[in-house]
C-alpha cells in the first residue's frame, strides 16, 4: 500500500491556503471531481464487461456520434458536482449551452464554474485505448447571487483558477495545477483513494517525440509540414524523431508531459480552426504544459491569451516542450 504518499485529500487541505481565493469552495470542488473521477473510472473499467461500448446512436453538438460513455461521464460529473452545491455552472463539450446551477437556497452563492470534456478519446473505448477527462476551473465575473451567463464562461484562459485531466489508461491518474505547479495522483482502486505518486511534474525542455494524424498532413499549411520534415530528418547531431499518436489528446499530452514532446492539431485548408475544442480541451491543458514549464500556442499566440466568443469554438493547437513549440515557430514564421 502507497503508504509514504499523501493521499489527495491531504494535499488539497495541505495547500487550500496557496489557492487563489483560497476557499473551502474550491477545495470541495476539487474532492467532488475526485469522486466522480472514481465513479467514471469504474464505468470504463467494466465496459467491456456490460452493454457499455459503442454508439449511442445518437450525434452531439459537436457532430460527432456520442459513445454510451460519453453520456455516462457527462452525467456523472454534472450530477456529482451539482448535488454538492460547490459551482454556480457548469458547460460540456456534450451540452449545447452551459447549465445554471442553483438551489433554491443557495441563491446562486457559488463562485465557481466548471467546463469539462467528460471523455476526450472515446472513440478509443472499444479498442481498450487510454481516454481521459479535461477539466477547467473559473471564478465567475458576474455578480454573485445571480444566475450565471455566458461571460462567466467565454474567459481567457490565463484567468483559469485550477485545470487538469483524469487519464483512464494503464493505471488511472487525476493531474491538476492550481496555479502552483503541477502535481499527478495515482488511484490505488483497491482502497478508492488517489496517492501523490508524481509530485511538480515539469515537462522536458527538449524533446525527440512529435504526437500529429500525419495522413492530414497535405491540408497543413506549408511551415507545418516543413516542421514535420525537420522532425523526420537526422542530421550529423540526432536520429529522427518518434512519431507517437494514440488518438486521445490526454495520453499523448501526458507521455510528452513526463517524455518531452510536442502535439499539434493543426488547422486545415477546410477546417483553418483544426478540431479541438478552446475552452475545455485546449485551454485547460494549455495551463498545465505551461504551469510545467512548457508552452501552448495556436502557431501564433498563446492559447491562454485567446478571448473566447462561443463556447464550442476550437483552435488550432500546438502543446509541449517549450524548444519544440519555438522550433515550429520558426517553421511558421511566426517567432
Ligand atoms: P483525429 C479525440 O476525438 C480528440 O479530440 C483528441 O483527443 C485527439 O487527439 C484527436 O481528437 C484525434 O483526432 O482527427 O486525429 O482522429
Amino acid at each position: 500500500m502507497n503508504i509514504k504518499h499523501q493521499t489527495l485529500g491531504e494535499f488539497i487541505i495541505e495547500n487550500q491556503n496557496a489557492f487563489s481565493y483560497s476557499s473551502g469552495e474550491l477545495t470541495k470542488l476539487l474532492n467532488g471531481i475526485g469522486l466522480a473521477t472514481k465513479i467514471v473510472n469504474q464505468e470504463v473499467n467494466k465496459a467491456g464487461l456490460v452493454d457499455l461500448i459503442g454508439e449511442v446512436g445518437e450525434i452531439n453538438v459537436q457532430g460527432e456520434s456520442q459513445q454510451k460513455l460519453d453520456l455516462i461521464a457527462n452525467k456523472t460529473f454534472i450530477d456529482t458536482l451539482s448535488k454538492r452545491e460547490i459551482v454556480c455552472g457548469i458547460a460540456s463539450e456534450e451540452e449545447e449551452s452551459f447549465i445554471s446551477i442553483n438551489s433554491q437556497d443557495k441563491n446562486h452563492q457559488n463562485k465557481y464554474v466548471l467546463l469539462i470534456d467528460p471523455l476526450d478519446g472515446s472513440s478509443n473505448i472499444d479498442v481498450n485505448v487510454s481516454v481521459g477527462t479535461i477539466f477547467s476551473i473559473y471564478r465567475r465575473v458576474t455578480p454573485v447571487g445571480t444566475p450565471v451567463t455566458i461571460d462567466d464562461f467565454l474567459q481567457k484562459g490565463r484567468d483559469q483558477i485550477a485545470a487538469g485531466y483524469i487519464i483512464y489508461g494503464s493505471s488511472t491518474m487525476l493531474v491538476f495545477s492550481t496555479g502552483h505547479g503541477v502535481n499527478g495522483f495515482t488511484l490505488n482502486p483497491g482502497l478508492g483513494t488517489f496517492y501523490l505518486s508524481h509530485p511538480n511534474m515539469r515537462q522536458p525542455e527538449d524533446g525527440s517525440i512529435y504526437s500529429v494524424n500525419d495522413a492530414n498532413s497535405e491540408f497543413f499549411e506549408q511551415g507545418v509540414n516543413d516542421y514535420l520534415s525537420y522532425c523526420k530528418k537526422s542530421n550529423g547531431q540526432r536520429k529522427p524523431y518518434k512519431a507517437r499518436y494514440v488518438g486521445s489528446l490526454v495520453a499523448d499530452f501526458h507521455r510528452n508531459l513526463i517524455k518531452g514532446g510536442i502535439y499539434m492539431y493543426p488547422g486545415t485548408v477546410s477546417d483553418k480552426n483544426g478540431k479541438l475544442r478552446l475552452l475545455y480541451e485546449c485551454n485547460p491543458i494549455a495551463f498545465l504544459a505551461t504551469q510545467a514549464g512548457g508552452e501552448a500556442s495556436d502557431g501564433k499566440n498563446s492559447i491562454l491569451d485567446i478571448e473566447p466568443t462561443e463556447l464550442h469554438q476550437r483552435t488550432p493547437f500546438y502543446t509541449g516542450s517549450i524548444n519544440m513549440i519555438e522550433k515550429l515557430h520558426e517553421f511558421l514564421g511566426t517567432k
